[in-house]
């Protein structure tokens, strides 16, 4: 018997392709990661995806070019940004068996005071758009596997609405699904901005340092499978309260092994710690409202349509208006 192996080539685009990526925050957050190359997380974790907030980047690969040229806002990016992108292209082309050099161009629409992470936005955008350049059209689940490689929690941004991603063992089953539609999509995040400015300890030697030296780490591996189970049913049932308490504990608990680091640290500043007294201030005096903190001082208060104009100018009162941003659910990544 003749078996012929079957070899299908990566066509390039003769066209530049450009995708847009939201960002999305965390609710059971991704503090951990049992493979720092392949970046396989130690849980799973659920975010929402959010509008308003995206990267959009354009790539297309160049045999006249010697060596990749990325733009990012407008600028040549530093030599260690510069790396992360060479690195993930080098995925890239080993999937498509090609070594062309690239051009990216990719801008950020994510406001400096939103205080949002951009790696999740940048890096499921650069998934598409170079995946996508390169030829290789990847499904969905695909290019969320590809995407992690960037940056673990850009892995979540290839979807809209609410995302799990289920942390796998390996490469080919860490990845992210959409859930499915839910009772809560009038939900609404105010971001509000305490700081603009870099942090001290990046998410990945935070999360390195808490898994490395924290001895609570193991009870968060296990109270975080807990928690996803909780917050997931509470997505299934709409019921706002559970989600809102769930979401508050779960960051708490990835806080708590900042704090139990050794050397210790924390991402809070005295701002943090005043926003989130006032959330359970407005709680307690009936406007239902819940806080997450991801890797820095910034707050993102969880709140439904009914509530968020109320929320949203008690905190412009406080911070000013500039530091106020209201989101809702955003959809996945998009081809433009
Ligand atoms: C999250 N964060 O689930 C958590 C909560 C921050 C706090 O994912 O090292 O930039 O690139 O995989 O995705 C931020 O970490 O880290 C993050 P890498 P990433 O959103």
């Amino acid at each position: 018997m003749n078996f012929q192996l079957e070899i299908t080539m990566a066509t390039l685009s003769n066209n530049p392709v450009t995708a847009r990526a939201h960002t999305n925050i965390a609710l059971i957050k991704y503090w951990g990661k049992k493979d720092e190359s392949l970046i396989i997380p130690y849980t799973s974790s659920l975010s929402l995806t959010l509008d308003h907030f995206y990267t959009d980047t354009t790539v297309w690969f160049d045999e006249s070019l010697s060596t990749d040229q990325i733009i990012i806002d407008g600028q040549i990016p530093s030599e260690k940004s510069r790396q992360r992108v060479h690195d993930f292209l080098e995925i890239v082309r080993g999937k498509a068996q090609i070594a062309i050099p690239a051009s990216i161009s990719s801008t950020n629409h994510v406001p400096t005071a939103a205080g949002l992470a951009s790696s999740a936005s940048a890096f499921a955008a650069l998934a598409a758009s170079a995946s996508e350049a390169a030829g290789l059209h990847l499904d969905a689940t695909e290019l969320s596997k590809l995407a992690r490689r960037g940056s673990g929690s850009a892995c979540r941004s290839v979807f809209g609405h609410f995302v799990e991603w289920q942390r796998g063992t390996n490469d080919a089953d860490s990845y992210a699904k959409p859930l499915p539609d839910s009772g809560l999509n009038d939900i609404r995040v105010v971001a509000l901005t305490v700081e603009r400015g870099q942090k001290a300890v990046s998410s990945r030697q935070g999360m390195h340092l808490s898994v490395t030296t924290s001895p609570y780490y193991p009870a968060w591996v296990k109270t975080c499978q807990a928690d996803l189970l909780q917050l997931k049913s509470a997505i299934e049932k709409g019921d706002f309260t559970r989600f809102g308490k769930i979401s508050e504990l779960n960051a708490m608990r990835m806080h708590a092994l900042t704090l139990s680091a050794d050397p210790s640290f924390t991402y809070f500043n005295g701002q943090t710690l005043a926003i989130m007294n006032l959330v359970k201030q407005l709680r307690h005096q009936g406007t239902e409202c819940y806080y997450t903190i991801d890797a820095g001082p910034n707050v993102k208060v969880l709140c439904q349509q009914s509530t968020v104009a109320k929320i949203s100018a008690t905190f412009a009162q406080v911070l000013g208006d500039q530091n106020v941003i209201i989101a809702k659910p955003g959809p996945g990544v998009q081809y433009l």
